[in-house]
């Protein structure tokens, strides 16, 4: 058991974007249940290895209400099904303490493989669609803040390095 320290906004290592996983092993998959632990005793309903400054294609979510339905996505692809878009209220664990809405397709395939290294394909609906976008924008370098107004960013961004400073 194992809980990993969450990098925060606006901290640069976020910016990475990870690799793909060449090869699921013993080691991916403690990293997937380290990452686990750590969303669920945030608490949180997904978690990118970006976050937890691990520069690899693999994210965990859970948006169930009792922790009864972890899903692990090793190199997810996205695939965009049509032009619908659903607005959300994100947060994030690494922009602790602040939501807003983000516009993303409502209708997504993933393809990942999972953690016994076999390929599966899936249609998440509603939050878990979301939720899938959100994690992969993470491992590409991306936050939601990225999509809202620069000035709630730059507020956003403020507000958490002076909380940053003050923990330093
Ligand atoms: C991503 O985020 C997400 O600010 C997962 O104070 C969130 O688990 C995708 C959290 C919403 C879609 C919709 C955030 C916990 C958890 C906070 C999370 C906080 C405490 C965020
Ligand atoms: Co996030």
């Amino acid at each position: 058991m194992a809980l990993l320290p969450i990098l925060e906004f606006p901290d640069p290592r976020l910016r990475t974007v990870a690799k793909p996983v060449e090869k699921v092993d013993d080691r991916i998959r403690k990293l997937a249940k380290d990452m686990l632990e750590t969303m669920y005793s945030a608490p949180g309903i997904g978690l990118a290895a970006t976050q937890v400054n691990v520069h690899e294609r693999i994210l965990v979510i859970d948006v169930s209400e009792d922790k009864s339905d972890p899903h692990v996505f090793i190199n997810p692809e996205i695939e965009v099904l049509d032009q619908e878009t659903q607005g959300y209220e994100e947060g994030c664990l690494s922009v602790p303490g602040f939501f807003e809405e983000v516009n993303r397709p409502a209708h997504i395939r993933i393809n990942a493989i999972g953690l016994d290294g076999e390929p599966y394909v899936m249609e998440p609906k509603g939050l878990l669609a979301v939720c899938v976008q959100h994690e992969i924008d993470h491992l590409d370098g991306k936050l939601f803040v990225d999509y809202i107004s620069p000035i709630k960013r730059q507020r956003i961004r403020s507000k958490l390095e002076k909380q940053q400073r003050k923990r330093a």
